[in-house]
């Protein structure tokens, strides 16, 4: 088999890359090593940036996005027992962000993508990318007991963390950065009206909490747990018993509690690799960068990585210019950096963290309440959350 363009992983980044693509006539073969219903299923993000809104309208995957998703216009943080809320429209000159889930927006991307034929090859292994220093990439990988080939001029690794893709990266080509933090978010998905209209980031003692949502009928919480904790030990009851008191009182009242029908821990860190091209292979999303939920940032950063590598693809093929992807690597880590700094701000300002003692936490409460009081400092959250410019 040949294709112009061999994408590894039906993740966002795959999956949105493959679609503007297609847009200007450029083949695409996506590897995707789970299945179709495996991908689908993941529950993850659920903020979108109007650029990533935008990228996804560019290629044709927003219908749904327009008619079902939630603007909104602020978030609050909740400490001291009261809410807070960041006016980011207000302070951002007319900016937004649109609250629609990462399952609903792969869902989109792949219901477009196989109405217009393209091929997805779904539960393969063995993905091994060869050549890609060379004039002639290929990929290789396993499928029903066979071995099959296919001939490239680029791969772009889409395949989050634990994918092939950068692990590919030629001995000693790779500068990775990381941090771990010791805990993780457990989140619960459940039926149930929001507690607020929009989303609350809650600083407490007993550890951070955020109130989430996909639709007015559908919730998405989160509560900060240790990172080793299993999540056999939260039935629902105590779930909702330790977020409500996570929650300023008037919130904790809000809360309507139901079952939940999804329930897991995922674990927070932040991760760089650098660069993110190594010949004809490039990096994208996940599989080059990792930061903690808290800022919401990762499914954005994805977007805005395949932003620029399309772009540089654009004016391979039509310009026939090298230039773009000359420049791939240097213009995707600026925004990186500045989201991974956001990312890791919020976390530090909104979680206990247990060896920062009684000293950590005064400052945090400083840092939050100069935060709310400080024009500068409330468009400066404002600013980075609406997502910064490309
Ligand atoms: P993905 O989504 O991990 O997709 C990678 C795909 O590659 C496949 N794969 C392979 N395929 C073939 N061969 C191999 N060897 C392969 N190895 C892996 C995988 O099966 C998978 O299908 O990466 P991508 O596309 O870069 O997308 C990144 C986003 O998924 C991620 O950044 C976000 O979910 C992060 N995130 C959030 N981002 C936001 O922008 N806003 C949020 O509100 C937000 N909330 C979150 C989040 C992530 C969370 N978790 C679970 C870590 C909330 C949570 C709880
Ligand atoms: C979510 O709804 O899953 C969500 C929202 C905001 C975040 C992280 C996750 O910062």
């Amino acid at each position: 088999m040949r294709t112009q363009v061999a994408i590894i992983g039906s993740g966002p980044s795959g999956l949105l890359l493959g679609q503007l693509l297609a847009t200007i006539g450029v083949e695409t073969i996506i590897l995707e090593r789970s299945s179709r219903e495996h991908v689908l299923g993941r529950v993850r993000a659920g903020v979108l940036e109007q650029g990533t809104v935008d990228l996804l309208g560019e290629a044709g995957a927003a219908d749904r996005l327009h008619a079902q998703g939630l603007l909104h216009a602020g978030i609050s943080l909740a400490f001291d027992g009261r809410l807070h809320r960041i006016d980011m429209t207000a302070l951002t000159g007319g900016k937004h962000v649109t609250v629609y889930g990462q399952t609903e927006v792969t869902l989109d991307l792949m219901q477009k993508r196989e109405a217009a034929g393209l091929t997805t090859v779904f539960e393969t292994s063995n993905v091994a990318l060869h050549d890609f220093d060379g004039a002639a990439p290929f990929v290789t990988y396993a499928k029903d007991g066979a071995t099959h080939r296919i001939d490239c001029d680029f791969i772009a690794g889409c395949d989050g963390y634990h994918g092939v893709s950068r692990r590919s990266a030629p001995e000693g080509a790779l500068k990775t950065f990381e941090r771990q933090y010791p805990f993780g978010w457990l989140g619960v998905l459940a039926e149930v009206p929001p507690a607020d209209h929009e989303l609350v980031y809650a600083n407490h003692q007993r550890g951070f909490a955020l109130c989430s949502m996909r639709s007015p009928q559908r919730s998405r919480y989160y509560v900060q747990v240790p990172a080793d904790e299993r999540v056999e030990a939260w039935s629902d009851e105590r779930f909702w018993d330790e977020l409500r008191r996570r929650l300023p009182p008037q919130t904790a009242a809000a809360v309507t509690t139901g079952p939940s029908f999804e329930k897991s821990i995922a674990p927070l860190r932040s991760f760089v690799a650098e660069p993110m091209r190594f010949g004809w292979l490039f990096l994208v999303g996940d599989a080059a960068h990792i930061v903690p939920p808290t800022g919401a940032k990762g499914l954005n950063l994805a977007a805005s990585d395949v932003r620029y590598l399309f772009a540089g693809l654009r004016e391979f093929y039509r310009d026939k210019s090298e230039a773009g992807l000359d420049a791939y690597s240097a213009k995707a880590l600026a925004r990186v950096w500045k989201a991974v700094r956001f990312s890791w701000w919020m976390t530090s300002m909104l979680h206990y963290f247990p060896e920062a003692g009684e000293f950590g936490q005064r400052i945090q409460e400083a840092e939050l309440d100069y935060l709310v009081h400080s024009k500068a400092a409330s468009t400066a959250l404002a600013e980075n959350y609406v997502g910064l410019p490309y």
